[in-house]
Order: structure tokens, then C-alpha cells, then sequence
């Protein structure tokens, strides 16, 4: 018998949704840093065995948008609500229910089965946990509840038994060795946003987004020409840095994680180009791959 099926992660902001895909999959698909709106994208993880095949769906975290960018990141998650097999519902020890009180009692009323991780557990208390589980019990009666730590790895592979419990007999959706519906520019583009979210401050981050126009594999070397766009030209400034220091440390750390994640020595070149308001224009928001 084989089994397949999609698997849709979602909760708040921050919570670990990326980290626990990241562990299901064994590969760093999707970037991870300590601020909201990180992942803008639905990515899917694939984890394949000879009976499996189980297709993770990493989300952003359930936000009320304020600008066209966040509407499209919101319609990934309403998206990940309808076709999935079961729902990873993920909350952190200490957080209350969904900001959204539409979106938990569409949670409440599924037929879909619900898992709901508790996660980061390696940072509380047994007492702060079990009355975290005593009240999750009575939010989401129908939820199976796991504690977990996605970063300590615990408990994730019996997560990972359950789902396969639960999922569906089916022959599988995507080809067995793949684990991935994104190209490879995604990962490069990905990977430098992520560093432009670890070392710029304030709305910086929030306002750049990352395009890849070459990306040329040869025998000994990957050479990758990818361009950041910014929506000022006060920001062209700030992400390029006194004599360029800014920009430099960006790529010299995006390519050691481009490296590693492609196993293959990488040149990066990166520039920085003013592209006014793209966060809010549908024409450009499509070309970036928001609109599905
Ligand atoms: P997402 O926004 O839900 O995708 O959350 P991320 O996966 O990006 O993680 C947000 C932050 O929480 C990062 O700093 C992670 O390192 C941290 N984090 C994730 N899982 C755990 C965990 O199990 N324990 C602890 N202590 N931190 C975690
Ligand atoms: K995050
Ligand atoms: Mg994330």
C-alpha cells in the first residue's frame, strides 16, 4: 500500500512553522530568522520513502494585511486551508489563540484533522506546559495536541508517524526525487532576503524584494547575478552601506549558505535598483510570484 498527501503548516508569525519544515525535510528550504513576515511564499517540502510520500506546505504566519503584498501572502494561507490532508495547526508555549477570529473558527469547524504542536517546549516549564495543554484541550477539543521543540528536534518524528497515519492511500503526486516545488533562483533569492532581514533594521527588510536574473551552472561553479530591489532611493543607500560594506557582507553571506545548500562552489554578484512602490502594485507583485 502506498501513501500520499499534503500536509499544510500554519499559525502566527514566529511561531516555528519554517523551522519544524525545515527538520521534516532534512534540508534548509525555508529561511528563518526571529522576525514576523519572514516567509512570504508557500514553499512545499517533500518527504519521500519507498511507501510515502508526504508533501509539507510551509505558509506565512496569519497576519490582517495592510498592503497588497500581505493580501497575497494571506491568500497562501486560505489556499493551504482547502486542499490539504491534514492540518499542522503550530502555537508557541505562552501564545493565546489566532489574532484572526475568523480564521480559528474556520480551524474549529474543519472536518480536516487537526494536529496542533505546541512548540518550543525546550524554553518552559512541565507546570507552564501542562497548563498550556489543559487550555489548548478546551479551545480546540477536536485537535490531537503534541508538545514539541522543532528546534531541539524533539518529538518531530512522532509528529511525522501520526501524519503518516493519517494520510490517505494514494500513489504519490510529484516525482520521487524531488523535494521541492520551487526553482532554484527562489532559494537564491530566498537566501539573500534572509540575510537583508538579519542585518538591516526597521522596515528595511519589509520593503525589498530579491530577484535573480542569471543563474549559470557549470561544471566547477554556479554564477548567480541577482538584484535587490528597494522601493526608495533612501533605502538604495542604507542596503549598500559606507563604501559598499553593507551589500558586501550580504553576499559574502548568502553565498556561503548558497554553497552549502547546493553543494558547489558559488560567485554571487548582487546590485541594488529602486523599483517605486512595488509592494503594492499588482503588475509587479505578479512578476515576483505573489499572485497566484
Ligand atoms: P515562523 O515564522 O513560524 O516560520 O517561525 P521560524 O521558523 O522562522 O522561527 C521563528 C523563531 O523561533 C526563530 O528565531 C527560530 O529559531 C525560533 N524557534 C523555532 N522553533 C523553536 C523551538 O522549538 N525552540 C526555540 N527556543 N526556538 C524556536
Ligand atoms: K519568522
Ligand atoms: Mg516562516
Amino acid at each position: 500500500m502506498h501513501k500520499a498527501g499534503f500536509v499544510n503548516i500554519i499559525g502566527n508569525p514566529n511561531v516555528g512553522k519554517s523551522t519544524l519544515m525545515n527538520a521534516l525535510v532534512g534540508e534548509k528550504l525555508s529561511i528563518i530568522t526571529s522576525k514576523a513576515q519572514t516567509t512570504r511564499h508557500r514553499i512545499f517540502g517533500i518527504v519521500n520513502g519507498e511507501d510515502f510520500q508526504v508533501v509539507f506546505s510551509d505558509t506565512p504566519g496569519v497576519i490582517k494585511p495592510a498592503y497588497k503584498l500581505q493580501e497575497s501572502m494571506m491568500d497562501f494561507v486560505k489556499s493551504a486551508f482547502e486542499d490539504a490532508d491534514v492540518l499542522v495547526y503550530m502555537v508557541e508555549i505562552g501564545e493565546k489563540k489566532l489574532k484572526d477570529e475568523a480564521f480559528f473558527a474556520k480551524l474549529s469547524k474543519t472536518k480536516i484533522p487537526v494536529l496542533l504542536l505546541l512548540n518550543k517546549i525546550d524554553t518552559s516549564s512541565q507546570e507552564e506546559l501542562e497548563t498550556q495543554v489543559t487550555y489548548w484541550k478546551e479551545e480546540l477539543p477536536g485537535a490531537e495536541i503534541y508538545p514539541i521543540s522543532a528546534l531541539k528536534n524533539f518529538n518531530v518524528r512522532e509528529v511525522f508517524e501520526r501524519i503518516l497515519e493519517l494520510l490517505p492511500e494514494s500513489p504519490a503526486f510529484y516525482p520521487k526525487d524531488m523535494i521541492t516545488d520551487k526553482p532554484e533562483r527562489f532559494f537564491v533569492n530566498e537566501a539573500i532576503r534572509e540575510k537583508i532581514l538579519l542585518f538591516y533594521k526597521k522596515e528595511i527588510p519589509y520593503s525589498v524584494e530579491v530577484e535573480t536574473e542569471e543563474f549559470l551552472e557549470e561544471e566547477e561553479i554556479i554564477r548567480i547575478r541577482s538584484v535587490i530591489m528597494v522601493e526608495r532611493d533612501s533605502q538604495k543607500g542604507i542596503i549598500i552601506g559606507h563604501k559598499g560594506s553593507a551589500l558586501k557582507k550580504v553576499g559574502v553571506e548568502a553565498r556561503k549558505d548558497l554553497e552549502a545548500f547546493f553543494g558547489k562552489q558559488v560567485h554571487l554578484e548582487l546590485f541594488v535598483k529602486v523599483n517605486k512602490d512595488w509592494r503594492s502594485n499588482d503588475r509587479q507583485l505578479r512578476r515576483f510570484g505573489y499572485n497566484q
